[in-house]
């Protein structure tokens, strides 16, 4: 445990740890079960095209969320693109700039134009009220973001998209196993899609899935996702090659098996660092909405001027300790090509303030109860010298010795 300024890599001293600890660590399954699957694949010869694991994950997923239909696909960002178009849009859908950038893009690929909303600094996700102002003719959905897995306000935007006409839609990359008003996270909106990435809690190293309670919307999505004629549930006009490979279930499968064990892990880790963040001035740590499961998944702090040193000071000195915080998300989607070019930039303060402050900090199978003791000890030493540490930081970058 580093006690002294000194002792901080910054500061030319050896790091915490010999090896980097990153975010989004993967859940590997079992080395013996990955064998068995793959031993099984080969046997059957049937690698692709609606093979049996992607049949047996489908049924899996929809007796785990409680959901009609499940449709597995490559990815998540896929996985959306399939859901506005089985949602048969137009014109604008209204989105957080606050998320991964394949949120947005997967409008774009659906021939959709994205408009820009804020976020509640609280929940980081949409409100009716951060939407209603951006609804006009051309809107025709709202895609929220259930953010590091906690719900994106399901009644009030809901309410709001009734009362206007439009569909709701939710990215649900990060919410598997979580719930809201005591249901999982897949049967709100008219569809929502799931991202089965390697840094998620379900990995299927890369994958995807979108679940629903409509039979029609559940057609339209599963022709969509394949452009064979043969694979014809709906009339859907324009497909793609969405579909996931036997070797992405059969990983996802897995990863689903071990979910109680990866969730139980990352929520004893979780705990520790919320026990820790108590008492930390200026670093929030983002907290989960009381009563609901959760996949524990992620650990994002807020930096705010309280804490005497910017966010990027404190991640460049967990960096240096091996430590490698991300800044997820920045900059907000509205900043980055294409839609930084749009001739009128949307304001959405929520959303830049959150961009400079927040910070995600390892969580996973390769942080036990002493590395987040570390981290925790290293954010306690940052903060008690914040002044001094923000000084020299400034002084080396304006190339004054010292
Ligand atoms: N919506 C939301 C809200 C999302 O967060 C995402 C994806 C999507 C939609 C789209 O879903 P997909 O189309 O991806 O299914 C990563 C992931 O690639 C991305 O899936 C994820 N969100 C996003 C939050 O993070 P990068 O470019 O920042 O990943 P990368 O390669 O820098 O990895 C992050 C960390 O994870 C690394 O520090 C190390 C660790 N890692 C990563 C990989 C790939 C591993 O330990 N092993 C690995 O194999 O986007």
């Amino acid at each position: 445990r580093k006690e002294t300024l000194e002792q901080l890599a910054l500061f030319g001293s050896p790091p915490s740890f010999a090896e980097e600890i990153p975010v989004g660590q993967v859940n590997l399954p079992p080395w013996d079960e990955f064998k068995a699957a793959f031993n099984g694949i080969f046997a059957r010869g049937h690698y692709t095209n609606h093979g049996p694991l992607v049949a047996e994950l489908e049924e899996a997923v929809k007796n785990a969320l409680g959901v009609r239909h499940a449709i597995c696909v490559t990815n998540g960002t896929i996985a959306l693109a399939i859901a506005a178009r089985a949602l048969r849009l137009g014109g604008q859908v209204i989105v957080p700039a606050f998320t991964f950038p394949g949120t947005v893009q997967a409008l774009s690929w659906a021939g959709l134009e994205p408009v820009f909303a804020d976020v509640d600094a609280h929940t980081h996700g949409l409100t009716a009220a951060s939407v209603a102002p951006h609804i006009g003719p051309q809107t025709s959905a709202v895609l929220g973001v259930h953010l590091w897995g906690t719900a994106c306000d399901p009644s009030g935007l809901a309410a709001l998209c009734d009362a206007h006409g439009l569909q709701l839609f939710y990215d649900a990359a990060h919410a598997f196993g979580c719930s809201h008003a005591g249901q999982f996270i897949g049967g709100l909106g008219r569809i929502e899609a799931f991202s089965f990435h390697a840094t998620k809690i379900i990995s299927g190293a890369e994958g995807g899935c979108l679940t629903t309670n409509d039979d029609e919307i559940a057609a339209r999505a599963r022709t969509i996702r394949n452009f064979h004629q043969a694979h014809s549930f709906a009339d859907v006009g324009l497909r793609i090659n969405g579909k996931m490979s036997e070797a992405q279930a059969a990983m996802a499968l897995l990863s689903l098996r071990h979910f109680d064990a990866h969730r139980d892990h990352n929520r004893r880790i979780f705990m520790r660092y919320r026990e820790r963040a108590a008492v930390w001035r200026g670093v929030r740590l983002y907290d989960y909405p009381n009563g609901e499961a959760h996949n524990y998944q992620y650990a994002v702090l807020e930096v705010d001027s309280a804490a005497g040193l910017s966010r990027d000071d404190l991640l460049d000195l967990l960096r240096a300790e091996n430590v490698l915080a991300r800044r997820y998300f920045h900059p907000g989607v509205h900043h980055l090509s294409p839609y930084a070019e749009q001739a009128r930039p949307p304001l959405l303060p929520v959303t830049d303030a959150l961009c400079r402050s927040s910070l995600q900090i390892p969580l996973g199978p390769r942080v036990d109860e002493g590395i987040a003791e570390v981290i925790c000890g290293l954010i306690d030493l940052a903060l008690a010298h914040a002044d001094e540490i923000g000084r020299r930081l400034q002084a080396r970058r304006e190339g004054v010795p010292g």
